[in-house]
């Protein structure tokens, strides 16, 4: 009948997170529970940040997605509990105007189509994953009538994959690791908004746009199993490392942030490499720009610039405002110089293609 050839949408940006301190590690492997807390900054939305449309209509006869543009499998563990958790919590919705009215029953029932795009290169190994899961989970919430809070939201992005619970709030953002076995109190907590600590700059240096060999997921586990750095990391050296970040953060000291951060970077990468299989996911460039950042910070007495690696070799220059952004390019530029026909929207520092 004419009344049920409804649809109904909702569409939602969810900008990309880096970590300053960083998650590596689970305790458990489906609800994605952490070994360790995790601070990180929420980029600009107009910069590497996903947008997702997401849709429910009687007509749909089973929940689908496409990933820009490619049609990707819905049945993974991770989405079918974040879509489970969302269903369960989804409320009655009516619209009188268009005659639609879906109970909370009716949820259950209906099927969803997600759409989303990557503002950026999913093939430039960039956090994609973040961005994504926040903003499925929340797209969804909206269109689900979910009554919860960001929070709430946040564990529920959180299982579909740890990262992203911290998307769901822009500024600086602490991901506590909880105690629940349930997971209940492993959820996202904003630190400072947005416009907090506005004069830094963030530039991100792709090194390489190839993907990365191992993934976030399979690392930790081994890291987990075989580290005997990472339970020093966990237990002694982080949660004294969060106290500090978040002080720093609130009086937005750059030099003791940017000693951190890198010190952070540096400790993650050393737990990967005491991996048995080592994993190595900074390369020879990626090396080459922390000793040039390392270099430029100790020669202006105090650091200017912050480097932090995720999963992958492209560096994250979080640099303490504007002119040190400049002076920052100007040396990227003079160490790594593009061939002179490179397009320097899409300039990749290292790539040897
Ligand atoms: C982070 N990374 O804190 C750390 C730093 C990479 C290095 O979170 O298995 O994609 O989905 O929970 O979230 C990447 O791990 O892994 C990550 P899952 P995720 O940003």
């Amino acid at each position: 009948e004419s009344s049920e050839k409804w649809i109904l949408n909702v569409t939602a940006q969810t900008p990309t997170n880096i970590a300053v301190i960083k998650y590596w590690g689970k305790r458990d492997e489906d609800l994605i529970l952490p070994i360790n807390d995790s601070i990180s900054v929420t980029l600009d939305p107009n910069h590497l940040c996903t947008t997702t449309s997401v849709a429910v209509s009687p007509a749909f006869t089973q929940d689908r997605m496409w990933l820009n543009g490619k049609e990707v499998s819905l049945s993974g563990g991770r989405y079918q509990n974040c879509l489970r958790e969302l269903r369960s919590r989804a409320s009655d919705f009516e619209d009188e105007k268009k005659g639609i009215k879906i109970t909370k029953k009716n949820w259950e029932k209906l099927h969803v189509h997600v759409v989303s795009y990557n503002n950026f290169p999913t093939a430039a190994g960039l956090a994609s994953s973040a961005a994504g899961l926040a903003c499925l989970v929340f797209s969804l919430a909206k269109l689900m009538n979910v009554k919860e809070d960001h929070s709430k939201l946040s564990a529920i992005a959180r299982q579909g994959s740890g990262s992203a619970c911290r998307s769901l709030y822009g500024g600086f953002v602490k991901w506590i690791m909880g105690k629940e076995e349930n997971g209940s109190d492993s959820i996202a907590v904003q630190l400072a908004d947005e416009k907090h600590w506005d004069d830094l700059v963030i530039i991100i240096a792709v090194v390489s746009s190839r993907q990365k060999e191992t993934s976030s997921t399979s690392g930790m586990r081994d890291s987990v199993e075989t580290s005997p750095l990472i339970k020093h990391r966990a237990k002694e050296v982080v949660p004294k490392r969060i106290i500090e970040m978040e002080e720093v953060i609130r009086k937005r000291d750059f030099p003791a942030f940017a000693r951190l951060t890198c010190a952070d970077s540096n400790q993650f990468h050393a737990v990967c490499l005491d991996t048995l299989p080592p994993i190595f996911y900074m390369n020879d460039t990626s090396h080459r720009i922390i000793s040039c950042v390392e270099k430029w910070n100790r020669h202006e007495g105090s650091p200017q610039v912050a480097y932090t690696f995720d999963a992958g070799p492209n560096a994250v220059l979080i640099s303490h405002n504007r002119k040190a952004a400049t002076l920052l390019l100007q040396r990227l530029l003079f160490y790594f110089p593009p061939k002179s026909d490179t397009d320097l929207n899409s300039y990749v520092i290292g790539d040897k293609t």
